[in-house]
């Protein structure tokens, strides 16, 4: 895979040097080019901002730096964090690995002409991507965890493919609590359940620790697991928890 990242802080990017991403570079399976968006300026001050039409507080990135560096990178798909993205979801991530060329638009101030957005997707996919209802200083940050999203789904980056299929948001479900040894650590015992050996008994356990986990801190991912997905032993589990079971409604 290769992917260009076009930013103002081309800096901010040492990171995807180390630990996994690092080694997947370094192996060839992940080339990564950062690129300083200020390069393709043209004035002595190598402006990139400017006032925004209609008033109001901030800049907003110029257009023309932007549309000659994505004419220099292109063609590949453009990923555009950002706060008025879709939200950036595990199937994403997993879209986004499956393509051979990808782009990051890094936007600063209070974001990028949307010209250059309208532009770049009369030739290219385009993704503007949400990583939560809050606002960065930038999406260089963002870029950096969506990539992280992406290179461990890559194959041979993570070597275990079983723990891809067993994580979190796989299964619709977040993870039962994980243990190591020892065994008592400052007066806390693992559960003893995991310890007996019974297999068929932990993966119960396992499947209640996970839809507990899930009603009681993530309700908006219950309302859309399938309840069909929900044996005998799932209802009773919730229901003797506390939680109703819900169908969701017809009209989505
Ligand atoms: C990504 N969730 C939040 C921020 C921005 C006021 C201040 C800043 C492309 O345009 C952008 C990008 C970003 C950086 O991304 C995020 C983000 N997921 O903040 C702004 C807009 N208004 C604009």
């Amino acid at each position: 895979m290769r992917v260009d990242i076009i930013s103002i802080f081309p800096d901010y990017f040492g990171p995807l040097e180390l630990s996994l991403i690092g080694k997947a570079r370094q192996t060839g399976r992940l080339d990564v080019a950062v690129h300083d968006l200020r390069t393709w300026t043209s004035d002595v001050h190598r402006t990139v901002d400017d006032t925004p039409y209609g008033g109001g507080p901030g800049m907003v990135m110029r257009p023309e730096p932007w549309g000659q560096a994505l004419d220099a990178v292109g063609p590949g798909t453009l990923v555009v964090p950002s706060p008025v993205g879709k939200p950036f979801t595990q199937a994403d991530a997993h879209e986004l690995a499956s393509l051979d060329r990808l782009i990051f638009a890094c936007g600063r101030y209070e974001g990028i002409d949307q010209r250059v957005i309208d532009d770049a997707a009369d030739r290219m996919p385009v993704r503007e991507v949400s990583l939560g209802d809050y606002v960065l200083f930038g999406g260089e940050v963002a870029v950096i965890v969506i990539m992280e999203a992406i290179v461990r789904l890559l194959p041979g980056v993570l070597g275990n493919a079983d723990s891809l299929t067993e994580e979190s948001h796989a299964a619709g479900l977040l993870e039962a609590p994980v243990y190591t040894k020892p065994a008592s650590w400052r007066s806390r015992d693992v559960p003893e359940i995991l310890r007996s050996g019974d297999h068929g008994r932990i993966a119960r356990w396992r499947r209640d620790q996970s839809l507990l986990r899930t009603a009681s801190r993530r309700p908006d991912m219950m309302s859309v697991y399938p309840v069909d997905d929900l044996d005998k032993a799932d209802r009773k589990t919730l229901t003797e928890g506390g939680f109703q079971i819900t169908p969701p409604s017809v009209a989505k």
